[in-house]
């Protein structure tokens, strides 16, 4: 199995989040990278390179224009103003409130966010850039005929929609991926997300489409983060309508219940006959996650990526959350260890 992986995801380096009524150190920190990329290696599970430069045509073809533009220079705007820490919103647009873009940096950050634990800071863009490459690049792999890859991003992607960032993702790099394998010669590709957290960025990217089956497995939005999307009986409008399946399990579910939401997704994923299939990988699923609420342990790792593959499809794995730092990097590579071994 291809792993891509690129520095540049050192230079997204938030200083704090709000969490538990403070502002805390960051919970998606690069040494989360540092360390996955050393369990793949000393899992020899095959070559790491690094990410061709795609431009910013793929991830326009999935994020507005002007939120792109946002994104851009937004560091220089906030730092225009005199502030020199990271660039954080304050407040959102919620009911009665008006949806108008302000003129202000301020303003624009809360246009253009939902939450206030995604900090932007100097390298913000660059990273956020690269992780797009890293994916797209792991995408076009698939494309030449590599039948896995895994795209080793950071910062992650899967709560970033096509006009606003949150849940530390600024571009979705699993909906950029998925995006460009339908440009290129594919006609229908299934987004699993595995995520411990729902992946309202990329539902919301795909709901009214049926060239894209979105199925994500994750903690009870009545329970936990983001709150507002992920319910069962979201499953997509229009054309498409049926093409995005949740399964939203309770705080402290265990592996057996994780296990069989992931057979019936994967169920779904093989009646759909995908062409490709996009894992959104987070492992914040496992027990000593800090801030989550499942019980999957180490070894179970290795059962979701053999799972995963005995569909018989090509599979990208799009690195999302997971942030028991000192056990994120076998978990991964346990996944990628259980997929490769199961192809
Ligand atoms: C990519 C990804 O996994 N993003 C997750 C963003 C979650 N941010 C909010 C987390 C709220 C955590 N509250 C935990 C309290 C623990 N004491
Ligand atoms: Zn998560």
């Amino acid at each position: 199995m291809l792993t891509i992986y690129s520095d540049d995801h050192r230079l997204h380096h938030g200083k704090s989040e709000l969490n538990d009524g403070e502002l805390k150190p960051c919970f998606e920190c690069p040494e989360r990278a540092d360390i996955i990329l050393d369990a793949v290696t000393e899992s020899k599970l095959g070559d790491v390179i690094a990410p061709d430069n795609f431009g910013l045509d793929p991830i326009r073809a999935v994020h507005n224009p002007g939120y792109v533009a946002f994104l851009e220079q937004a560091w220089n705007s906030w730092t225009a103003t005199g502030r020199h820490g990271d660039a954080l919103p304050l407040n959102w647009a919620i009911r009665g409130l008006r949806q108008i873009e302000p003129e202000t940096i301020d303003g624009k950050l809360s246009y253009f966010s939902f939450d206030a634990s995604t900090p932007i800071t100097a390298g913000t863009w660059k990273a956020a850039t690269s992780a797009a490459n890293v994916a797209l690049t792991g995408a076009a792999n698939l494309l030449q005929g590599e039948s896995c890859a895994f795209s080793l991003c950071r910062p992650p992607g899967h709560h970033a929609a096509s006009d606003y960032f949150g849940g530390y993702c600024f571009l979705n790099n699993a909906a950029i991926a998925t995006q460009y394998l339908l440009d290129h010669g594919a006609t229908r590709v299934a987004v699993l997300d595995v995520d411990y957290h729902h992946g309202n960025g990329t539902q919301s990217i795909f709901y009214e489409r049926s060239d894209v089956l979105f199925v994500s497995i994750h903690a009870d939005p009545l329970q936990e983060y983001p709150f507002f999307l992920g319910h069962v009986d979201e499953r997509g409008d229009g054309a498409g309508e049926g093409y995005t399946a949740n399964f939203p399990l309770r705080w402290h579910s265990s592996a057996p219940k994780w296990f069989d939401a992931l057979d019936a997704g994967l169920q779904l994923i093989a009646d759909y006959a995908p062409d490709y299939v996009v894992i959104s990988l987070g492992v914040d699923t496992y027990i000593d996650d800090p801030i989550s609420q499942f019980r999957l342990e180490t070894p179970d790792y290795l059962e979701v990526g053999s799972r995963i593959a005995s569909l018989g499809l090509p599979m990208l794995f799009v690195l999302e959350g997971g942030y028991a730092v000192a056990e994120v990097g076998r978990n991964v590579s346990n996944v990628l260890v259980g997929a490769a071994a199961g192809n």
